[in-house]
């Protein structure tokens, strides 16, 4: 199995390995360790990364990016719309409401969905790393911000088997960076000692994340999660291109809005500007020759007036961090360390802002860039049964409330309870009884709609089926297992019903009490038991060590071993569930995008092999009509040579014009037929080198 971790930015992408005993970034075939989230499509193939972002300005409508806020988004999704303006392609209202990508593709209009994108984006990733460790790749791990709710995580896994991935853990990117920090120290505190407490914030294109992770020997334990889900470098970008939009308004007279070209050049060159300004405090110049219309524009900036008018985004620096040190309880003595990583904490300000806060001096011990992708990788080693890692385990958070809610249909009203509070650990389990007498829905929403960065607070409806009264009339007792899974994603992962045995009835010792009483209305009961604190009754479960040891009934058994209480005697049936989460891809539809997947993979093979065929032609046509005015001369005779070098030219004049859009077989031939002519030239050549080498060799022997 492969060891791999990708942090798929919203800008850029990172691959980390585990190969010959470490973990390690891998660059692609430009030698970049950095591959930009970019998707470009064109007539005959798709251009992916670095090959793609060649292509934002030229083929603007068709080449994707600035995606990832788009997973498990509807079309009239608030944010969607606000992105939408923005955006150089366009997006497309698909049947089932999700946001599509439109684009032209192999000379036809195709609409994408985000999952497609990303799974075109992570088909690249994957060949990046099949390169690196020479084998095949299925297993990793990816990094998703922490802040994503159930439905982005969802498609975000979509993408992932789209391109044949199999995600073992889709992790949090701070608690990532958490664990590239924590596995390698050597000094953390014992059990029995005070926690680390360390404060990580990573500040990418498009959002803002702080976590406050306490460690120890071992281990890490998120405290608390906090973020501004649209502050980005992106901001910072957007306000230096709002200025100067307005100033070449008024000084060249160019509506830089009304041209997409010239304003994604503006973008470019505003990027590369803020980054300069991160160096240098001085004034700096934007040049941009034949920017529109034939213009030449030029200005300056400095650090202080690039600061002033990002005033509104710097001070949003300081709330989440804010935020997260409340929930942690925790004060500022009581930090250990900040450490920064992503591209945008490089802007002096945001630095600034967050020392501020600290009265701490911040440490940059992190690649900013590329520890979210070592974490990613350090986790899928720990998953990995075939790699030796230290051993190390992770408790994350909950970023956002849920709730379950159900409805009987002969109780008044709803029942409801919060089954994961703000910050509780997961990934993680617990068992709800339920007393029923026939199938019911539980719905599962996110409590707190004005802090999620969502518009839907739903999660889910989940179906318990099967559920029938015992034989005496009463009602069943429905055992009922909930969880944040290992991905950060909530289900209803397992029910079942727990029948009496016949003459055991006061055994039944588990819930005696209270239901005993309402028998005698011989309805449909709702009582819930969430064992907030049960660990030592088994019914709740920290999935990060004891997943693996616990089978899927171990929660049926009675927890109580090794105390006195007798044994008691129950069959419990497994119950079916039909879950429907909101946004979630059909699993056929889910098949079909696997496939074209599959068959598009094919084609830019295809289409690469024939740009390879072609390209050999015109190698060869180039060296050999060198070698002819120099090496190959005295082995050819001029008339020959006169002859061959006519035929050179004929070829390169056929590939520019018939033989520019031509079979494969084709090119092959044409090469073929060339190399007939060179080889016994090549061969002559050859031998008179060879000869003075073998007289040499003879000479020594002698
Ligand atoms: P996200 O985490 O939001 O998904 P990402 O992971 O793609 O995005 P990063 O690669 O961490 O983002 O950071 C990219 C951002 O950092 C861009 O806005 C880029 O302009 C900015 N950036 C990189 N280097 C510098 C620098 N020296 N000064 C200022 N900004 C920088
Ligand atoms: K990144
Ligand atoms: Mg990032």
């Amino acid at each position: 199995m492969s060891v791999v971790g990708i942090d798929v930015g919203f800008q850029n992408c990172y691959i980390a390995v585990a190969r010959s005993g470490g973990i390690e970034t891998v660059a692609n075939e430009y030698s970049d360790r950095c591959t930009p989230a970019c998707v470009s499509l064109a007539s005959k193939n798709r251009m992916i990364g670095n090959a793609a972002k060649s292509q934002v300005i030229t083929n603007f409508k068709n080449t994707v990016h600035g995606f990832k806020k788009f997973h498990g988004r509807a079309f009239d999704d608030p944010l969607v719309q606000v992105e939408k303006p923005k955006l150089p392609y366009s997006l497309h209202k698909l049947t089932n409401g999700n946001a599509g990508i439109k684009v032209r593709y192999l000379d036809e209009d195709k609409v994408f969905t985000v999952e497609q994108i990303t799974g075109m984006l992570l088909t690249k990733l994957k060949e990046t790393s099949e390169s690196a460790l020479k084998k095949p790749v299925v297993d990793c791990v990816i990094s998703v911000p922490s802040f994503f709710t159930d439905a982005e995580r969802r498609s975000m896994l979509d993408a992932t088997q789209i391109a044949g991935l199999n995600c073992l853990r889709l992790i949090n990117d701070t608690t990532a960076v958490a664990l590239a920090y924590g596995i390698y120290k050597q000094d953390l505190p014992t059990p029995e000692e005070r926690p680390r407490n360390v404060v990580f914030v990573d500040m990418g294109h498009s959002s803002f994340q702080v976590s406050i992770t306490a460690f120890h020997k071992g281990k890490l334990k998120v405290l608390a999660t906090a973020f501004d889900p649209y502050l980005g470098g992106r901001n910072f970008d957007e306000a230096l291109v709002d200025y100067f939009c307005e100033e070449f308004k008024g000084k060249y007279k160019l509506n830089v809005r009304d041209n997409p070209r010239a304003l994604l050049r503006l973008y470019q060159e505003c990027e590369k500007l803020k980054k300069l300004m991160s160096a240098n405090s001085s004034d700096l110049p934007l040049n941009i020759e034949c920017f529109m219309n034939d213009i030449d524009v030029s200005s300056r900036m400095n650090r202080g007036q690039f600061e002033d008018m990002c005033a509104q985004y710097l001070m949003r620096v300081e709330l989440p961090v804010k935020a997260a040190l409340e929930q942690s309880k925790l004060s500022r003595d009581d930090i250990y360390a900040v450490e920064i990583v992503g591209g945008a904490t490089r802007i002096p300000a945001v630095k600034e802002r967050i020392t501020k806060f600290f009265c701490k001096d911040i440490s940059t011990t992190l690649n900013a860039d590329e520890a979210v992708a070592r974490g990613c990788a350090l986790q899928c080693a720990i998953l990995s049964p075939a790699f030796k890692v230290r051993e190390f385990s992770i408790t994350d958070v909950v970023p956002f409330p849920i709730t379950l809610r159900w409805k009987s249909p002969t109780d008044d009203g709803l029942g409801e309870c919060e089954v994961f509070s703000k910050n509780h650990a997961a990934p993680f389990s617990k068992v709800i009884t339920f007393h029923k007498k026939e199938p019911f829905d539980l719905e599962a929403f996110y409590s707190t709609p004005q802090d999620l960065p969502y518009p839907d607070q739903s999660i889910g409806r989940f179906s318990v089926q099967n559920v029938v009264p015992q034989p005496d009339g009463d009602s069943s007792k429905v055992k009922v297992k909930v969880r944040v899974n290992v991905h950060g994603i909530f289900s209803v992962s397992s029910a079942s019903l727990i029948e009496k045995q016949k003459g055991e009835g006061e055994d039944m010792q588990i819930d005696s009490e209270p239901m005993v009483q309402n028998e005698s209305r011989a309805e449909d009961q709702t009582k819930m038991q969430v064992d907030q604190d049960g660990q030592s009754q088994g019914d709740q479960q920290n999935e990060d060590n004891s997943s693996s040891s616990k089978g899927a009934s171990g929660d049926k058994q009675d927890p109580a071993a090794g105390e006195s209480k007798p044994k008691v005697k129950v069959k419990s049936i497994d119950l079916p569930i039909v879950a429907n989460n909101i946004r979630q891809l059909d699993s056929d539809v889910l098949n079909n995008f696997v496939e074209y997947e599959r068959q598009m993979i094919i084609q830019d093979k295809q289409v690469k092999e024939l740009n390879d065929a072609k390209n050999a032609v015109e190698e060869y046509v180039y060296d050999l009509r060198d070698k002819l005015c120099g090496m190959y001369e005295k082995f050819i005779t001029e008339e020959d040579s006169n002859r061959l070098t006519l035929m050179l030219e004929n070829t390169e004049n056929w590939l520019y014009e018939d033989g520019e859009d031509q079979p494969k077989q084709v090119y092959e031939e044409k090469l073929d037929a060339l190399k007939r002519l060179g080889q016994p030239i090549q061969d002559r050549h050859r031998e008179h080198e060879d000869r003075p080498r073998a007289f040499e060799e003879l000479g020594k022997k002698l």
